[in-house]
């Protein structure tokens, strides 16, 4: 697949410009290389899972792309799940671990901000909020922008934690952990 997409290119560059061809090349490739893992470093994908002994079965996905919507490496965040409690508002979130077992291992908010962005209320690191909500069946989606200060790489191999409801005033409280999936 690489190899293809180099070639052909070059190809042409080598018909066109048969001086300069060496320079070109090189420049080309450094480009292509470039482009290439702009391509392939865009978004990062989490099966998510029932955790923390959470009742209901949970199974969804959390899509987080790194297409820079609020600036540099900032991210849209995409989740669909079911199994989550019926007609609820819930936070969702990156978090420190890279372990889905249990609360410990999963962390806290992972972020690299001047403040944390793992809220669920409109601020500039994450203007639409960071949460879901469900329907009668229990189906959550979410959709929504956010910077917490990491790019694709930082990100990559953190836990996402999908919390039930939220039970108290935002800015206090510990919500419960319902699921659970690694970026990968
Ligand atoms: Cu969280």
């Amino acid at each position: 697949m690489k190899t293809s997409t180099i070639a052909l290119p070059l190809a042409i560059l080598a018909a066109t410009s048969p001086v300069a061809f060496s320079a070109l090349e090189e420049q080309d490739k450094q480009g292509l290389r470039h482009l290439d893992k702009g391509k392939d470093k865009t978004c990062l994908k989490a099966k998510m899972r029932t955790s923390n002994d959470y009742e209901g079965k949970v199974k969804g996905t959390v899509k987080v792309c790194f297409n820079n919507p609020l600036g540099d490496d900032t991210g849209s965040f995409t989740m669909k799940a079911n199994g989550l409690p019926a007609l609820i508002a819930g936070g969702v979130h990156i978090h420190t671990g890279t372990d889905c077992t249990d609360a410990g291992l999963q962390g806290g908010h992972w972020w690299n901000t001047g403040s944390d962005p793992w809220f669920n209320e409109a601020s500039p690191l994450a203007p639409t909020g960071t949460g879901y909500s469900t329907d009668e069946d229990g189906e959550g989606v979410a959709y929504f922008f956010f910077n917490n200060g990491f790019g694709y790489d930082d990100n990559k191999g953190h836990a996402v934690v999908i919390h039930g409801e939220v039970a108290s005033p935002l800015g206090g409280g510990t919500y419960p952990r319902v699921a659970c999936g690694i970026l990968q």
